[in-house]
This record gives C-alpha cells, structure tokens and sequence, in this order.
C-alpha cells in the first residue's frame, strides 16, 4: 500500500501543496492520539467558552484548532487560514501560495459519548503577492485545488480530492502513516437510504417536507421502494458513509433562525464536502443551486445542503422547483 505523500507524487502535484497536505494530514495524525486518550488525557468535556458561531467550545475543539493552525503557521507555503474555531482570517506566511480553510473538529458533541468525529479543510491558490485579506478566501468551491477530510473512527481515515478522483486512505497507527485503501471513489446514483435530522421537521419548507414525507411511505407511496434512514450528527461520518454506499444526506433551509439560511458552513463544511461528492459521481445543491458554484460573502457564512447519490438528490431538488401553473 503506498503511502500519501508517494500516492501525491505520482499524481504529478505540486510539491507546495504536497507540503500543505501533509502537514494537514500529520496535524490530524496528532488529533486522532489525543481523541484515542479521551478521559486519560483529560481532554474531553467543555472548554468554557463559545466560538465564533456562539457554540458551546469543547477542550477538543480548541485543541484540535491549535494543533492545526501551529503546523500550517510553520508550513511556509501556506499564505492564511481560516478556521470554525478564528473569527477572522490568520495571516501566516507572505510568500505563501495557499489558503486553508478547516472545521477542526466537525461533530464534537459526540466526542463525550465516544463517537464518531472529524476534521474537514479545502484549500485555494491565492493569486499575486499583496497582503491577503478575508476577501481572497471568498471564492466558490469550484476553484478549490484540494479537499478533504479526515475521520476519526474506529479506524482513522483521510478523504482527499486534488483534482484525480477520489482517494481513501487509512491511517497505519503504528507507522504514523496515511496509506492509500481506496483508489477510486465512486458513489452509485440511486440509493434507498438517507440522513437527515428529522426532529427539525416541521421547521422545513413545504417541498422538503413533501419529499421526505414520500421517502417515509416507502413501498406504500409514489416511490415504490423503502428506504433506511442514518443520522451520526457529525457531517464527515455522514458523507463518509455516502462515499462508501451511496445515500442522501440533508442538512436543509428551515425557519427557526431566519437569519441563518442552514446549519453547515459553507467554507469548510459545504464546499469540501461537495468538491469530493461531485469527484465521485454524486450531486451536492442547496435546494437551488450547485453548492460549488455560490459565490461566499463570509467565511462564517451558512448554507443549506441536499448532497450524495446523484438521482435522489436531483429527485429532491426537483420537488423544489416551482411548478408550472394549473388552473384545476
Ligand atoms: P457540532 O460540531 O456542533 O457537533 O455540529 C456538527 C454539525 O455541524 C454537522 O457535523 C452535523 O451534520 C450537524 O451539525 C448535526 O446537527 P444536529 O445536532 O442539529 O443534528
């Protein structure tokens, strides 16, 4: 099996951002020792505060967030950051060439109960030489030069796009390496399965409600097969299930903060996780538009997400579209 930064090479990519990726990769290396500790290194629970987002911060979201950020400080070819847990952009090197934007810990309300979590990132050329400001980042997902995550499960696994597909890689815990497990991502276009946090729905839009309504009949209703339904709580876990079997994953717009369009950040959660969907097969939409091809207006900024086998969630953007007027 080869190793990652072999696998990179082989690929032909650049060597600024092989270094990037693989300081990415041995900072998450770094989390994953401390979230095996858990109680024994005294790294669960609150860390008293709240991020940016007004969440409540958990001792390993903060560490997580340091481990990365001092690595990517050092890693000369990287030019800013940006991260869930900063609520401004973090200038690191100016003769740097790459902006990487992460969610350290992604689902870190399961950490407690010994659950499944991740870190996700995406990663951006940055043009010309001048200071780098919030406005470089605000760039849609589509100009993304690497994506990725990695999840920390019973095994720990890094996802990654860099422009050749889709690449699995599990983390070998006694060599300290990511070794490539699966060459070729692909998700299948039709699924019976879905995810999505069905507490929230009756806050949804009447289309969302309609389409999921259709799911829950099953072989009863209009679409004829019944479907599974998995919910995780943390988006890498979700999504790494659809990359692996396929499914519909649904974080969408509903009413109970008007103010926030969605749930998931587009920077660091929305639009890596599209980039790797769309590269293996799948859709990845709000209820309008391609999640790739939103302009961002700030690096916080909030999205609703419908992505994952490609005929359901074409299928659930359709029920979306306004219908042409009847007049019975
Ligand atoms: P946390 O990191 O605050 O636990 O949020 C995780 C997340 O952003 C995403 O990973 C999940 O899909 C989603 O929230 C779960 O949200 P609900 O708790 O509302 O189901």
């Amino acid at each position: 099996m080869q190793r990652l930064p072999l696998v990179l090479q082989s690929q032909s990519i650049q060597p600024a951002l092989i270094a990037v990726l693989t300081a990415i990769a041995d900072g998450c290396r770094d989390i994953a020792r401390q979230i095996n500790r858990g109680a024994l290194a005294g790294v669960l629970g609150a860390a008293g505060a709240e991020n940016v987002q007004g969440e409540q911060q958990k001792k390993l979201d903060v560490i997580a967030n340091d481990i990365l950020k001092s690595l990517l400080l050092r890693e000369p070819t990287v030019r800013a950051l940006a991260s869930e847990e900063e609520e401004a952009i973090v200038p690191a090197n100016a003769d740097g060439r790459y902006l990487v934007s992460f969610d350290p810990l992604d689902g870190s309300s399961n950490i407690d109960i010994n659950s499944m979590v991740g870190t996700i990132f995406s990663i951006y050329d940055v043009p010309g030489a001048t200071p780098v400001t919030e406005a470089d980042f605000l760039r849609p997902g589509r100009q993304q030069v690497a994506a990725g995550y990695v999840l920390y499960g019973p095994a720990v696994m890094l996802v990654l796009t860099t422009g050749q597909g889709v690449q699995m890689y599990t983390l070998d815990q006694h060599a300290g390496e990511f070794l490539l497990t699966e060459a070729r991502v692909s998700i299948a276009a039709d699924t019976n399965e879905f995810a999505i946090n069905m507490s929230n729905q009756r806050f949804w839009s009447e289309p969302m409600q309609h389409f999921i309504g259709q799911l829950l009949q099953g072989k009863d209703g209009p679409r004829n097969k019944n479907f599974n339904m998995r919910w995780v709580a943390a988006m890498v876990a979700d999504v790494h299930r659809i990359l692996c079997r396929g499914g519909l994953f649904a974080y969408p717009w509903d009413r109970r903060e008007p103010e926030k369009p969605g749930k998931l950040r587009l920077m660091y959660e929305a639009n890596p996780m599209a980039l790797l969907v769309e590269r293996a097969g799948g859709e990845a939409w709000t209820d309008s538009e391609k999640i790739l091809d939103l302009q961002p207006q700030h690096i916080h900024q909030r999205v609703p997400v419908i992505l994952g086998s490609a005929n359901e969630v074409m299928a659930c953007i359709d029920a979306h579209r306004p219908k042409p007027f009847s007049p019975n």
